[in-house]
């Protein structure tokens, strides 16, 4: 079966991108860019087939669509993110969905990112972000209980989403830093622990039964080694500097062509 991944080409104005939780540091505008396109590149490798939007010039987070939509094997959600200068992000995204998904849209006053929207099965965990709220896990409630799915409000600590500090690895484990979330919320789920060292090291993306992983992080991805995960790595440590990690920069799914 495909797999597309939908990603967006860097902003110029990627220099001008929110933080939260890291200081800033000067970001080489080109070197983000090739890095980006090595990422997608790796996706292409992988089996995707994808599609790359535009940049939005004056949209400087516009790069990390993750944040947009979560897709699922039913529906689509829009999100609305949670910092004003991300919202209008989200239009392009609902487009280029629109053929693959029916879409359903998280509506004011909530807010959602879609990095903080973590999904095991059919149990969603929604980090109660700086960025995600209750409302939103109260609306994903009644959008996606028709479809089998759980939402759970996540707290966090420390980092910006729910996807900083826990992903899902092939198998049902996750990998996890459990200074920035309660690992008791994971509880069913066998977990792996970021090395010590490397606390952003907990954002992995699966991708064809393969792992894509920050190079950033050796000590971690020695250990998602040796769990038995097939480790590809990527170099996105300038896109890091505007708080992004491996699956901020795309949307992977299979698509429901035809519709
Ligand atoms: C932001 O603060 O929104 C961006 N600078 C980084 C977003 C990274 N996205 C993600 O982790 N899903």
């Amino acid at each position: 079966m495909t797999t597309l991944a939908i990603t967006r080409h860097v902003s110029p104005r990627l220099a001008e991108c929110e933080l939260t939780c890291i200081d800033a540091s000067p970001i080489d505008l080109e070197r983000a860019q090739a890095q980006h396109a090595a990422y997608v590149r790796v996706l292409r490798d992988l089996g995707c087939e994808v599609v790359e939007l535009p940049a939005e010039p004056d949209l400087p987070d516009s790069v990390f669509v993750e944040d947009t939509a979560v897709v699922l094997p039913e529906v689509a959600i829009i999100t609305r993110p949670g910092a004003d200068s991300r919202k209008p992000e989200t239009a392009s995204v609902a487009a280029a969905l629109a053929p693959y998904r029916d879409l359903h849209f998280i509506e004011a006053p909530a807010t959602l990112d879609g990095g903080d929207v973590l999904v095991m099965g059919k149990e969603i965990y929604v980090g109660l972000s700086t960025r995600s709220d209750t409302r939103a896990v109260e609306q994903l409630r009644g959008l996606l209980g028709p479809f089998g799915y759980t939402v759970t409000g996540v707290p966090l600590r420390g980092c910006l989403h729910l996807k900083s500090a826990v992903t899902r690895v092939d198998g049902g484990a996750v990998l996890i830093n459990e200074d920035w979330v309660d690992a008791a919320h994971f509880g069913a789920c066998e977990r792996i622990a970021v090395d010590p060292a490397e606390p952003h090291a907990a954002n992995c993306l699966p991708v064809n039964g393969r792992i894509v992983f920050p190079q950033a992080f050796p000590r971690t991805g020695e250990k998602l080694a040796r769990h038995g995960c097939d480790v590809v790595t990527v170099a996105l440590d300038e896109l890091a500097k505007a708080e992004g990690a491996v699956t901020c920069c795309s949307l992977v799914f299979a698509p429901v062509r035809g519709r």
